[in-house]
């Protein structure tokens, strides 16, 4: 059996979550779905980042601790992903004891290695970002562009990590795939932007503050905290159990791969393995940022104010219809701009008007000529061998390159196969003169609509259970699945056979007006 270790970002827990934030969480468990169908031991985490000045401030204005947020807050970001349905199986706090020890272990580390140094720094300070900000990176009003907020002037004392010794190193191994450490940063135009960065040479970063006293202690100068970033990273392997657990810890690290969007690529694909080698645990292997979701034209952010949550889309479409659309209107990897309209309209092609009346269509003739029940075959059935092949020649491929749109386009193109075979067969004349030749044709739409189910399962892990069972597929769905993607057979038992009866019919995706 393979591990594979998949990761989000932790969010900090400054406010409620939103649907950029869902969007990675998303993804993530599309792909930790898809590799658990795949036989694939997964650990998938996700979680909060609850230290940093932000964390802090955001308190202060609700007359509330640090704390008192942090508890709140990250039972917000729980309860958003129990409502879509996401299959974590494990949710770290930078709050959690065991991850405050394994912060203060590799600093220690760090420190014993001399690649940690205190200095004096005095340079402008995106809150926003939790980082500091060069004067050139500034728009023309002087903020940042991402927060659109002034940077604040800090100036302090400070240990510093040698970051700029690991230079020519951090470049191999973005370069080199034979490098043991190779990290496959992707996609390629981001990539480029970061090897293009590293050319241009690195600077030594702050790892501590002094002011902040909402954060982790550093072991070796208890009167500095760590700087929110290194102690955030760092959740990548103190949830796997770096400290305490060495055999669950060696079976999942290094991350197969860590999931984000592009603001906070440098600090996964720069200074994370840095720490890492510096530390001397291996890299994680591939990290993949996607763009943002913009409103438009810009980043949606707490800090900005133009949020869309997760509940809105769920209260509007569903569950399952949000898992979908919220990964396949837009390509991962570019910015895009959604909009309530699109996300609606797209409902209504490729779910109300292509899934939903497939299923629909076929309960319903089956119910009309058959009793409600699958019918017997006597020919082969070639339908569900075409389906396959649309399926096999697309699908994969696109979910493992993260391209889940064009995985959406997949499904669709072997769901309109259906359709159309349905409206070419004319199964409601075959009634009246060939009902041997109606056997065939309803019974080959049941069988290659459970394929595509198969299929959908990592997008709408529920929907697809509802049409297995309405299908009168009698196997259990994930049992059926994994066995399919093993060895690409349709099996003789779980599928729609003969003389299954079908489930009570309802409708799935109803459909939605679109507001002028
Ligand atoms: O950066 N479009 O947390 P964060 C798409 N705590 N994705 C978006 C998005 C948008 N408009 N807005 C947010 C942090 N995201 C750190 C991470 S990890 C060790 C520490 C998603 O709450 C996207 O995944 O600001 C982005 O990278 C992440 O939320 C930032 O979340």
């Amino acid at each position: 059996m393979k591990k594979y270790y998949i990761t989000t970002p932790i969010y900090y827990v400054n406010d409620k979550p939103h649907i950029g934030h869902a969007y990675t969480t998303i993804a993530a468990d599309i792909v930790a779905r898809w590799r658990r169908l795949q036989g694939d031991e997964v650990f998938f985490l996700t979680g909060t980042d609850e230290h940093g000045v932000k964390i802090c401030q955001s308190a202060q204005i609700k007359g509330m601790t640090p704390k008192q947020l942090c508890d709140e807050m990250s039972e917000y970001f729980k309860q958003a992903w129990k409502l879509l349905n996401i299959s974590n199986d494990g949710f770290i706090r930078t709050t959690d004891k065991q991850h405050e020890e394994t912060v203060q272990l590799i600093m220690q580390k760090l420190y014993d290695k001399g690649l940690i140094y205190k200095k004096r720094y005095k340079g402008l300070y995106c809150v926003g970002c939790e980082k500091f900000i060069a004067e050139k990176d500034l728009d023309e009003n002087g903020c940042c562009p991402d927060h659109k907020k002034k940077p604040v002037v800090q100036s302090e004392e400070n240990y510093f990590f040698k970051l700029s010794i690991f230079n020519e190193q951090l470049i191999d191994i973005i370069e080199n795939p034979a490098n043991r450490n190779h990290i496959e940063v992707l996609p390629e135009t981001r990539r480029n932007e970061i090897l293009g960065k590293l050319r241009l040479g690195l600077e030594d970063i702050s790892i501590s503050r002094v002011a902040l006293d909402w954060g982790i202690p550093l072991p070796f100068d208890k009167t500095q905290t760590v700087y929110v970033w290194v102690d955030a990273l760092i959740n990548y392997i103190s949830a796997v159990g770096y400290k305490g657990n060495k055999e669950r810890f060696e079976k999942f690290w290094p991350a197969d791969i860590h999931l984000m969007a592009k603001d906070i690529l440098w600090f996964h694909s720069v200074i994370w393995p840095a720490l890492l080698i510096g530390a001397d645990i291996p890299v994680h292997k591939r990290v993949y940022a996607h763009g943002f979701f913009t409103i438009n034209g810009d980043k949606m952010s707490k800090s900005i104010g133009n949020v869309i949550t997760p509940d809105q889309l769920v209260e509007k479409f569903g569950v399952d219809p949000t898992r979908y659309l919220a990964v396949s209107l837009i390509p991962f990897g570019p910015d895009g701009d959604i909009s309530m309209n699109e996300l609606t309209k797209k409902y209504n092609v490729d779910l109300a008007n292509n899934l939903g009346n497939l299923v629909s269509r076929t309960n319903k003739m089956a119910e009309k000529y058959f009793d409600a029940k699958v019918p017997q075959i006597s020919n082969e059935d070639i339908l569900t061998k075409e389906v396959a092949k649309i399926l096999n020649n697309g699908y994969s491929v696109s979910i493992e390159n993260m391209q889940f749109h064009k995985t959406a386009e997949n499904l669709q193109q072997a769901i309109t196969l259906i359709n159309q075979q349905i409206e070419q067969d004319a199964p409601w004349k075959l009634a009246k003169t060939d009902t041997k030749k109606l056997a065939n044709c309803i019974y080959s739409y049941f069988q290659a609509t459970d394929l595509i189910v198969l299929h959908l399962i990592p997008f709408m892990p529920t929907i697809s259970e509802k049409i297995w069972a309405l299908n009168g597929a009698n196997g259990n769905i994930i049992e059926v699945a994994k066995k399919y993607f093993l060895d690409k057979q349709i099996p003789k038992e779980g599928f729609s056979s003969a003389n299954n009866k079908l489930g009570i019919f309802e409708i799935l995706f109803p459909r939605i007006e679109i507001k002028k």
